[in-house]
């Protein structure tokens, strides 16, 4: 166990935090031997923009509070693939863990096995179903970004046509609530027709063949509606390669270099772009409050903003960063 970068005052404070839990039949289990000053960022997915931009935040954070950071990131947003790593991690003990849960139930034991070892648990983007684990979540307000996106597509297509939304897994939080929140808008918007979602399994390249084979289908399709920066990024792809940029308006979540490429570029009508970095720092903030043994809140949002090709400017410090 490493001891140079502790204080002594967050050795008591761990000290204690564990006492006290142990005494009142807690979820401290051999926790004692945890490295306290140590925190753990497990993102959905490694060198990706959003997440990038997440860990620039939270790491800055960490330095701000004497903590340690180490990322331990999946080389695909998938539970599989995430789970060893929670488990790795729960060996090393710890004081908390940040996580961004691949998937909202298939994460949830590997997650309960962190909680109940002793170590803090915090959502940073998504979330589990379970809200019981984590003592802090932290996030946008993912269905008001859909509903967002939805005013935002009625408003670029004139208030009619056919519209579509590529989500990227089914089961990730976010994705799923911002969806939901479209279609929910979609009933605000009576001129707009709904052809439903599809699912590009958080790859550029599905997205882009889902946008091909639903021209085919839909030939009066106006307006996309992608979830998430794959679909996103693969939807602008789709559309240049059809030559439908001038008939189909594509609104897409988040703000990677090629999304504002995109933008710029005039593929891409609007970004909802959120605050990785804030999520981040924020994240971390509420690791360390529960480490400390001090009060956490148990759900905080974070910014969200629509840009366009006229305010992108103004608005670059949404736009997300590909190192720190
Ligand atoms: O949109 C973000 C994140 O909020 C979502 O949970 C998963 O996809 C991203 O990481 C972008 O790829």
């Amino acid at each position: 166990m490493r001891t140079g970068r502790r204080t002594a005052a967050a050795i008591g404070a761990a000290v204690a935090a564990a006492g006290m839990l142990a005494g009142c039949g807690g979820q401290v289990g051999d926790s004692g031997s945890a490295d306290a000053q140590k925190l753990v960022l497990i993102p959905g997915v490694a060198n990706e923009p959003f997440y990038i931009s997440m860990q620039c935040g939270a790491e800055e954070e960490a330095k701000k509070l004497g903590f340690e950071l180490d990322t331990q990131a999946p080389t695909e947003f998938d539970a599989t693939e995430q789970t060893p790593i929670v488990t790795g991690v729960i060996a090393n003990k710890p004081g908390a863990v940040l996580i961004a849960p691949t998937h909202a139930t298939a994460m949830a034991s590997p997650i309960k096995r962190a909680k109940d070892s002793g170590i803090k648990v915090i959502e940073v983007d998504t979330a589990l179903d379970d809200t019981s684990v984590a003592l802090s979540s932290v996030s946008s307000d993912n269905r008001k970004g859909g509903q967002l996106a939805a005013q935002t597509l009625s408003k670029l297509v004139g208030g009619k046509g056919s519209v579509l939304v590529i989500n990227t897994k089914a089961g990730t939080s976010t994705t799923d609530l911002r969806a939901q929140g479209f279609e929910e808008e979609l009933k605000n918007q009576a001129g707009l027709t709904s052809l439903g979602v599809q699912y590009n399994n958080n790859d550029a390249a599905q997205a882009a063949s889902i946008v091909t084979a639903t021209l085919a289908a839909h030939p009066d399709l106006v307006g996309i509606f992608a979830t998430n920066l794959s679909s996103a990024e693969g939807a602008a792809t789709g559309l240049r390669n059809a030559g439908k940029l001038d008939q189909v308006k594509l609104v897409g979540f988040d703000a990677s270099p090629k999304q504002v490429e995109d933008l710029k570029a005039g593929t891409v009508q609007a970004l909802i772009a959120q605050d990785p970095a804030a999520i981040g720092a924020k994240g971390v903030a509420q690791a360390a409050a529960a480490i400390e043994n001090k009060p956490v809140t148990r759900n905080i949002q974070t910014d969200m903003i629509a840009i366009t090709q006229a305010d992108m400017d103004a608005n670059a410090k949404y736009l997300y960063k590909s190192k720190c």
